[in-house]
């Protein structure tokens, strides 16, 4: 990937925990660092199909000047976000906020804080078996494309699957989708979990009948095994209701623990 770099931007904020830091403010600098395939631009020496870095620089200073923020973390976590969001060409950012006047009582040239965020790739499955299926699912898809975090990219056809593990109750209407999203693992559950809520869901029993169920299938390929959460989803292999939609949008994605591509499991 290519990068541009911005060093040093220097702005005057009220950022800190202390009442004399909110009060009186100090100078602050940020780093920056977008990532991005500019091999389009350079061919064609055209400005729209790279990011401005002066626009970067406009937008970066009026978020770390028009907003107060306690930690220097949430100004630069919330600042890389806002980059993805608002420049679609930025793949990846990393951002340095530098405090040289935090008030520590020795001497010191700098305190600094970094973090990276990105785009991320994800598949997830969707699936309803109460009311009216299909509606679920669209409303499921209208809500998760109304946040900025997320960006749905392709979905599925939605199949008529008979229920698995609990077989006493209606069929199903399942289906996947391929997203991309600034969320890490836990926030996107998070979010998943509140649009479920928010399509009327309530708690039954596992593999109980639901008004929607999403889960994560994939997150680039990452291999996660956590209390709340594992990825790639444990049982994906063993479906036939997952692995039918997602073979038809991404055939050729690699399983990464089973080595597998979708379209040969
Ligand atoms: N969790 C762990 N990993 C993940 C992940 N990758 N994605 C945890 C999402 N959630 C994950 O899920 C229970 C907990 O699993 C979550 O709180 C999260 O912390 P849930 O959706 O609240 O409950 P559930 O869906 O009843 O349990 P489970 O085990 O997720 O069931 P499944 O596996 O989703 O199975 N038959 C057909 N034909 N089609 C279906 O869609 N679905 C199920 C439900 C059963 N049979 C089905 C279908
Ligand atoms: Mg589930």
């Amino acid at each position: 990937m290519d990068l541009i770099k911005i060093d040093n931007l220097r702005f005057f904020a009220n950022h800190g925990v202390f009442k004399q830091e909110q009060e009186q403010g100090q100078y602050f600098y940020a780093d920056l660092r977008l990532y991005l395939d500019f091999k389009a631009a350079d061919e064609t020496d055209d400005l729209t199909k790279t990011a401005d870095y002066g626009a970067v620089c406009n937008f970066a200073y009026e978020h770390l000047t028009k907003n107060t923020f306690k930690l220097i973390e949430t100004a630069a976590d919330s600042l890389a976000e806002e980059i993805l969001i608002s420049f679609p060409l930025i793949r990846e950012v990393f951002v340095e906020i530098k405090k040289p006047d935090a008030p520590i009582q020795l001497e010191f040239e700098c305190v600094s804080v970094c973090t990276t965020r990105k785009w991320h790739r994800v598949f997830i499955a969707v699936g309803s078996n109460l009311g009216n299926k299909e509606e679920n699912i669209n409303k499921a898809l209208k809500l998760l494309s109304a946040e900025q975090s997320i960006r749905i990219k392709k979905v599925s056809e939605l199949i008529e699957t008979p229920p698995y593990g609990y077989e006493v109750q209606p069929v199903f209407l399942n289906g996947a989708f391929e997203a991309e999203t600034t969320l890490e693992p836990m926030e996107l559950l998070r979010l998943l979990k509140e649009v479920e809520e928010d399509c009327g869901r309530e708690k039954t029993f596992r593999w109980g009948p639901r008004i929607i169920d999403l889960d994560i299938i994939f997150y680039d390929d990452v291999v996660m095994d956590s209390e709340k959460l594992t990825i790639p989803h444990r049982e994906m292999h063993l479906r036939d209701f997952v692995k039918i939609p997602l073979c038809e949008i991404a055939p050729d994605f690699v399983h990464p623990i089973l080595k597998k591509r979708v379209c040969d499991l």
